[in-house]
Order: C-alpha cells, then sequence, then structure tokens
C-alpha cells in the first residue's frame, strides 16, 4: 500500500469517519462517485486548503480540519488524497 495512503486512511478513520461515512449534513461520502464528480476537479490541493480552513458549500458546512486542530496540514491532506481515491 502506497504510505500516503495508509497515512490517510488513519487520519481519515479518526477524524473523518464520523462525518463522511454517513454522509451526516451532507458531507460526501468516500466512494460516493456521483458526490464527489463535482468536486474533485477543483483538485486535491484546493480541496485540502478547503479541508483545513473549514468551508460552507452547497450540501452542509465542513469545519477547519474535522475539529481536530490537532492534525496536520499534511494528516489533512492525507485524508483528502484518501477519500478521492477512492471516489474516481
Ligand atoms: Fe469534510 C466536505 C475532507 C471531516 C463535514 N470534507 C469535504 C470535502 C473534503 C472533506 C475533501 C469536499 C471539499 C470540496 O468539495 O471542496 N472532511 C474532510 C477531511 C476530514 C473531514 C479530510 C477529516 C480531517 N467533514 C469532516 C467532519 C465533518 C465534515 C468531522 C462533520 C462535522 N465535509 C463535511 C461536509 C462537507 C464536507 C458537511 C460538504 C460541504 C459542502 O457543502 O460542500
Amino acid at each position: 500500500v502506497d504510505p500516503k495512503l495508509a497515512a490517510g486512511k488513519t487520519a481519515y478513520d479518526a477524524s473523518c469517519a464520523a462525518c463522511h461515512d454517513a454522509g451526516m449534513m451532507g458531507a460526501p461520502k468516500p466512494g460516493d462517485k456521483a458526490a464527489w464528480a463535482e468536486r474533485i476537479p477543483q483538485g486535491i490541493d484546493v480541496m485540502t486548503k478547503k479541508s483545513i480552513d473549514g468551508f460552507t458549500g452547497k450540501a452542509g458546512m465542513m469545519p477547519a480540519k474535522g475539529g481536530n486542530a490537532s492534525l496536520t496540514d499534511e494528516e489533512v491532506a492525507s485524508a483528502v488524497t484518501y477519500m478521492v481515491e477512492l471516489s474516481k
């Protein structure tokens, strides 16, 4: 397994799955290609920055670093890469 994806899964499971596994409040589920199709074209870097800073979109509110301020920017980037890999 690609080490970046393994690190991404660890961060995802700990800090993102609570919302994203269930699609809670509009959070796009990894593997739901329709939910990701219009997001992925922004690129990993833009999606990562929005995930670090937090943002409000059409579906709902994504909190900064998923509410876990102890995550490094790199861990968030790995989690986003992991989510996108499952969703394209
Ligand atoms: Fe989230 C969205 C990531 C956590 C909720 N997110 C999202 C996205 C991404 C993410 C990439 C897409 C973006 C765009 O489109 O641009 N998350 C993430 C991560 C994590 C998370 C990595 C861990 C750190 N979330 C989370 C949590 C929650 C959430 C915890 C709950 C609380 N998100 C969300 C939502 C959304 C998202 C709701 C959607 C928004 C709109 O509207 O769009």
